[in-house]
């Protein structure tokens, strides 16, 4: 097994312990077994089996400030908040918002027979578990009501960012001029930059005990720009990964989203293409929806050699801000942010 499979594993094995703490939990309140059952297949349908960034890098940047190997209980308390991470972050949710059909290889909860609006409360129930298993595992920490409100925060910053997504993308209405770059910077920090990247590395920096409002600061700045180039990613792949690669079926055409790609694609249009996209995108057909991508590859738009050269600028960036840091003031280390880096970079879903 390599070192990361082996990594994962460990990691994974963490999620049973969890699963099981959270039904023995609905056991003890007397819910009979349809409800057991039922909620047993929500969390092993929703939450292992992605690539587990967010949550592995709880555990790395621990390892990592530590700069030595976690003891079986820091590793465990590490994984356990990894694990809330990828419990609480509304995938189920947003893929019924999003009418997506796929995801992670398999259709989207919503989309299980019998499931249907029931995924509401589901994606509910995920989240509620953040808050049994935290006071469960970290009641006694004086970091208590740091982690609480480190998820509390995100969780309001990454629905806001859900909610300028979904406006700026009415389905009755398609209105490119409405579309902006700096439209899309502030959603795709605000749905995805906080969480998936300030999150995991903010909680780690809470466990292992540092204090200074600054270093958050500085992590902050520079986990903030990683997650916008993260979610350009998922943008990008969006139209271009193959669906077998990436897991999911992308939608982000037919749902009149303000995408990396459209608005990449509105600044480099002749007239002509402009009114290709005017005629065809965010409709739901999937003639529309070819029309639009064969526009994306097309000169001067050419979104895979922009997309390429954006990957690599943003990497040349990223990079610069890490080096800036200054470890002995800031208290922070370079690696985190150079190995949560090395996850995400050119990435193929
Ligand atoms: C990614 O958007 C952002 C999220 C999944 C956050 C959702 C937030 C909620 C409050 C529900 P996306 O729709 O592009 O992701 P994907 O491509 O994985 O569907
Ligand atoms: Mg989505
Ligand atoms: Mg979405
Ligand atoms: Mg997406």
């Amino acid at each position: 097994m390599s070192d990361k499979a082996a990594k994962r594993a460990r990691f994974e094995g963490v999620f049973d312990t969890i699963a099981e703490e959270l039904l023995a939990y609905l056991k003890g309140e007397g819910m009979p077994a349809e409800a057991i059952e039922w909620y047993k297949k929500n969390l092993y349908h929703n939450v292992p089996g992605g690539k587990l960034n967010r949550g592995l890098s709880v555990v790395d940047t621990l390892e990592i400030m530590k700069g030595a190997a976690l003891t079986d209980d820091e590793y465990f308390h590490a994984a356990l908040l990894g694990w809330c991470i990828e419990l609480g972050f509304f995938l189920v949710s947003d893929d019924l918002m999003d009418a997506s059909i796929t995801r992670r290889g398999q259709p989207c909860w919503y989309r299980v027979p019998t499931v249907g609006n029931i995924a509401i409360n589901d994606s509910f129930m995920l989240e509620a578990a953040i808050y049994y298993l935290l006071k469960k595992h970290f009641r006694q920490q004086p970091y208590y009501v740091d982690l609480l409100e480190l998820f509390l925060e995100t969780t309001f910053q990454t629905e806001l960012g859900q909610l300028i997504d979904l406006i700026t993308a009415p389905e009755d209405n398609v209105d490119l001029s409405k579309f902006s770059l700096e439209k899309h910077h502030l959603i795709v920090v605000y749905k995805t930059a906080f969480y998936s990247f300030y999150l995991p590395v903010a909680l780690a920096m809470r466990v292992h005990g540092i204090k200074d409002e600054a270093a958050y600061k500085a992590a902050l700045d520079i986990l903030i720009p990683m997650g916008e180039y993260f979610q350009v990613q998922d943008d990008y792949l969006d139209a271009y990964a193959p669906p077998e690669v990436l897991g999911k079926i992308g939608t982000d055409i037919l749902d009149n989203k303000c995408s990396w790609n459209v608005n990449t694609a509105l600044k480099y249009a002749t007239a002509e293409q402009r009114q290709v996209l005017d005629d065809n995108y965010g409709k739901k057909d999937a003639e529309c929806e070819a029309r639009v991508k064969a526009l994306y590859s097309q000169e001067p738009i050419s979104i895979p050699a922009r997309f390429e050269k954006y990957e690599q600028e943003s990497y040349e960036r990223l990079n610069a801000l890490i080096n800036e840091i200054d470890e002995d003031k800031s208290g922070l280390k370079r690696e985190v942010f150079t190995s949560f880096l090395g996850k995400v970079y050119k990435r193929q879903k």
